[in-house]
């Protein structure tokens, strides 16, 4: 009943395989019994899941059938038809009642409680189009939030946020975020320490032939590799495999016993949430204490451990950081620490490093940590060694083929006069406080004041924490627009909601495999839906009545727009040696191009030329070399973020604050059968749902503390907020540790109003809404403890996954 027991292991498809040089495997039973039932008359689209051949009848997607170059194809890819069907599709244009009747001076509390009205699309339009018009006269541009951060459907044309962009930048600019929900802390911390970015890792097949022990640390690839930002080949699990093949040992450092730790029979080490930067302090003093550390490798490429090697030895805060003192905090028995500090330094290591542990309170320290402790053993740009921080990242370590990134549909020019880009999980705090100051990676900035907030392929009503705080903050802009395909939490707390056609009914095409490994079409399966139209489409009638149509669209429609970014693609390609297609070719008859990838790109290693000759390839940074101490973060005089890695007390831990009132610390992994929110409303829910709720998986010893049994309705609680869910008891998670994955949707049991119950088992509604720290203000979606009890009142009805009329 676990999430886990439903993840496919090895699956891949025998058609086409061997041509792919993967050794055949066995065909599972569901894409036999899928092969069976169709083969003509097939459409190729793809998703973020995967590619795949479409099967229509009488106008509706009947089955879908992975694509042959899919190398490790998984079960979501299928769930599109079900997708595409959902009940919960928006129809029709709607808009809020009260927003109807009283534009911007409606009861905004009542958005998730008023009901919704359908207009004819003329009205829709022109209503979009007179609120951008009136609130750029009436306060400006600065005053328009088009953001819009989420994981919509991937495709070259159909790029919402660009479409949404070009739009708002022809409109006179808006207001946008930076950073990611993903990569919060990592992406601003790395460059400190790095003197560049922490991605562009070390090629798979390098790593696999050199390595001698791989740490998972919070990382678990066999999960977060079964999708893409575009779409997906799923090459890099398929590397897992061939890593497991040569039986070379792994760790996997996590609470949970996650299935990359099932896949490759790790030694699983579950320390306690919250608590790594500590642990990975005990295995550092080891190495130090213990000679094992590489001083020659320090010495030569790194700048600061003097003044980190007094803080391990606690010269100054009179605090060893021992094995012992890091075993009381993360709960991991100190000889097991010092056997992995001997282990670690007695084989070549990569440590690869996931990031649910820099999206925890002061999250920009763990990966700092890691790659110190990295810096320690001393395999930093030797293959298979150092740290890794992208490997379990959509299938990145893929080497990268011949061709660059094709080009896809322009934001166009954005104004310089708008306030700077608000860190994108400080963008609810800025909507609820307008004028207020905060700090951001060494500059302080001023919140603008958000009166139009437009969103367009995301989700932050389910991707944002703190819902209940959330709601309150969503109450301030004067009106608030959503593009969408499904009724999701966001569009039930939105003004004007707009429907939003599927890529199943549209044309597109995307970039294929993590490293531009192939270009796929993304054919028009099916008439759209009811009313619904593409954002290109709607975005292009909303600048017909702004004046700006010619300039949005440039004369060219959806065939046209990708006809131009294929052949401008093809003449790079060409240049670099790779011929392809005409478009009519490709697009008829050739819809999958599989790219070639060079030797040295098959041989890429992380940081090998600054190890080669650190002189003629210095860092980037002040001194040129590694940061372990950072003079730049020093000169912030950041409370919250030093100037060497530290441990730092979060808010709320397991073991530490809040722990005796909330004692479970909350795990909120990312699922298996779902991106993010993204399928929830499909029937895959019913693989892993218990009693039509979001699982919780929880310990038998803690289920048992508390009366509970498999099965049960819970109800999940702290001071932030409460939900329901559905008790799943397994060892496959350490003591005191729950999992509620992120994504479920939300489901006020009384809409609008903060505080109540969600009734279906959305996460954040029991996260906080807090930056990492004054550096990077990364989000804390895995930082929260909480307390769960039975549920005992009558379970009440969803409201989600069903129609709005
Ligand atoms: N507690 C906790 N919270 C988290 C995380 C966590 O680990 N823990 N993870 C965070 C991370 S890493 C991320 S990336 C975010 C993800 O947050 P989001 O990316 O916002 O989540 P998705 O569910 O993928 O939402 C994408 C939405 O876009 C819509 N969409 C898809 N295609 C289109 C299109 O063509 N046009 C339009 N208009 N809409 C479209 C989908 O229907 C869906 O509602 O969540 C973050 N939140
Ligand atoms: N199937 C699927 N794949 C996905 C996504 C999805 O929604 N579904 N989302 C994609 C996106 S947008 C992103 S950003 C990536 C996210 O990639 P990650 O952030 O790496 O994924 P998570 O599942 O949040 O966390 C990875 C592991 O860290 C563990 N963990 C959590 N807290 C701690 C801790 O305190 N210490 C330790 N040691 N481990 C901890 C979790 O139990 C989990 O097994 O995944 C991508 N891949
Ligand atoms: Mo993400």
């Amino acid at each position: 009943m676990t999430q886990n027991t439903i993840h496919p292991t090895r699956r891949s498809i025998l058609k086409g395989m061997t041509a792919l040089g993967v050794s055949a495997a066995m065909i599972p039973a569901w894409l036999q019994q899928a092969q069976a039932m169709f083969q003509d008359g097939e459409i190729v689209n793809a998703s973020h899941f995967g590619a795949g051949y479409f099967k229509i009848e009488g106008g509706r997607v009947v089955g879908i059938r992975p694509h042959e170059a899919d190398y490790v194809a998984n079960e979501m890819v299928e769930s599109l038809s079900s997708w595409v069907n959902a009940a919960d599709r928006v129809q029709y244009p709607m808009v809020r009642k009260g927003f109807l009747e009283n534009g911007k001076d409606s009861d905004r509390t009542r958005r998730g409680q008023d009901e919704y009205v359908r207009v004819t699309w003329d009205e829709a339009y022109d209503l979009v189009a007179s609120e951008l018009t009136r609130v750029k006269e009436e306060h400006g541009n600065s005053s328009i939030f088009g953001g819009s951060y989420g994981w919509k459907t991937p495709g070259l044309m159909h790029h919402s946020f660009n479409n949404l962009y070009r739009l708002l930048n022809l409109h006179g600019g808006f207001v946008d975020d930076v950073n990611s929900y993903s990569t919060g802390a990592i992406r601003v911390i790395m460059p400190y320490a790095l003197g560049g970015s922490y991605s562009n890792g070390t090629a798979w097949p390098k790593t696999i032939e050199k390595t001698e022990l791989i740490v998972f640390w919070g990382s678990n690839p066999e999960t977060t590799c079964r999708i893409g930002w575009s779409v997906p080949d799923h090459k890099g699990m398929k590397y897992l495999r061939d890593f497991k093949a040569t039986g070379k040992p792994s760790i996997v450092v996590d609470p949970i016993h996650n299935a990359t730790a099932k896949l490759l029979d790790s030694d699983w080490v579950a320390p306690r949430q919250g608590t790594d930067v500590a642990m990975m302090m005990g295995i550092a003093h080891t190495l130090l204490d213990e000679g094992l550390h590489d001083q020659d490798f320090l010495d030569e490429y790194t700048e600061g451990f003097d003044q980190f090697a007094v803080y391990l030895r606690g010269e100054e805060d009179g605090v060893v950081k021992s094995a012992e003192w890091a075993s009381e905090i993360c709960g991991v028995p100190a000889d097991k620490l010092r056997d992995m500090a001997r282990l670690m330094a007695s084989k070549r290591t990569l440590i690869q490093m996931g990031w649910s542990i820099q999206r925890q309170h002061h999250g920009e320290q763990g990966p700092w940590m890691a790659f110190t402790l990295a810096c320690m053993l001393g395999y930093v740009g030797l293959p298979g060694g150092g740290a890794d921080f992208t490997m379990h990242y959509a299938n990145s370590g893929t080497p990268k083929s011949n061709v660059p990134a094709f080009p896809g549909f322009s934001a166009g020019e954005g104004s310089k006069d708008m306030p700077a880009p608000i860190p994108v999980s400080r963008v609810p705090w800025v909507m609820g406080n307008p004028g207020a100051k905060y700090d951001y990676n060494g500059t302080e900035y001023t919140a603008p004041d958000l009166r139009l907030v437009y969103w367009a392929g995301g989700n932050p009503f389910h991707h944002h924490q703190e819902r209940n705080q959330h709601l309150e903050y969503w109450h301030k802009p004067e009106t608030i627009i959503v593009n969408e395909l499904f009724w999701t939490a966001t569009a039930r707390h939105a003004d004007i909601v707009l429907p939003v056609s599927t890529n199943l009914e549209r044309n597109d095409m995307s970039m294929f495999g993590r490293s531009n490994n192939g270009l796929v079409a993304m054919k028009q399966v099916i008439e759209p839906m009811y009313e619904s139209r593409t954002d290109y489409q709607i975005f292009t009638e909303i600048a017909k009545r702004l004046g700006y149509e010619d300039d949005y669209t440039e004369g060219l429609d959806e065939m046209g727009h990708l006809r131009n970014f294929y052949e401008k693609g093809r003449a790079k390609a060409a240049e670099n040696g790779v011929d392809m297609p005409d478009f009519d070719t490709f697009w008829n008859d050739e819809p999958m191009q599989i790219f070639p990838t060079s030797k040295e790109a098959e041989e890429h290693v992380q940081f090998a030329k600054t190890r080669e000759d650190p002189l003629l390839n210095p860092r980037g940074t002040p001194s040129g070399r590694f940061e372990i101490y950072s003079r730049k973060i020093a000169d912030y005089n950041y409370d919250d973020c030093p100037a060497h890695p530290t441990w730092m007390e979060p808010i709320e831990r397991l073991g530490g604050a809040m722990s005796d009132r909330y004692p479970l610390a909350v795990n909120s992994q990312h699922p298996v059968n779902r991106l993010h929110s993204q399928l929830n409303n499909t029937d895959l829910r019913h693989s892993y749902e218990v009693g039509g709720r979001e699982p919780i998986t929880m310990n038998p010893v803690d289920a048992e503390a508390r009366g509970l049994k498999d099965g049960d309705i819970v109800r999940v609680f702290n001071d932030r907020g409460q939900v329901l869910a559905g008790l799943v008891i397994s060892e496959e998670i350490a003591p005191d540790h729950v999992r509620i994955c992120q994504g479920g949707w939300y489901d006020p049991a009384e809409p609008g109003v903060p505080g109540t119950l969600c009734k279906h088992g959305d996460v954040n509604v029991l996260m906080p809404d807090i930056g990492t720290s004054k550096l990077a203000q990364g989000n804390c979606g895995h930082t929260a403890q909480a307390e769960v009890e039975k549920y005992e009142s009558d379970i009440p009805d969803l409201g989600i996954f069903k129609p709005i009329a």
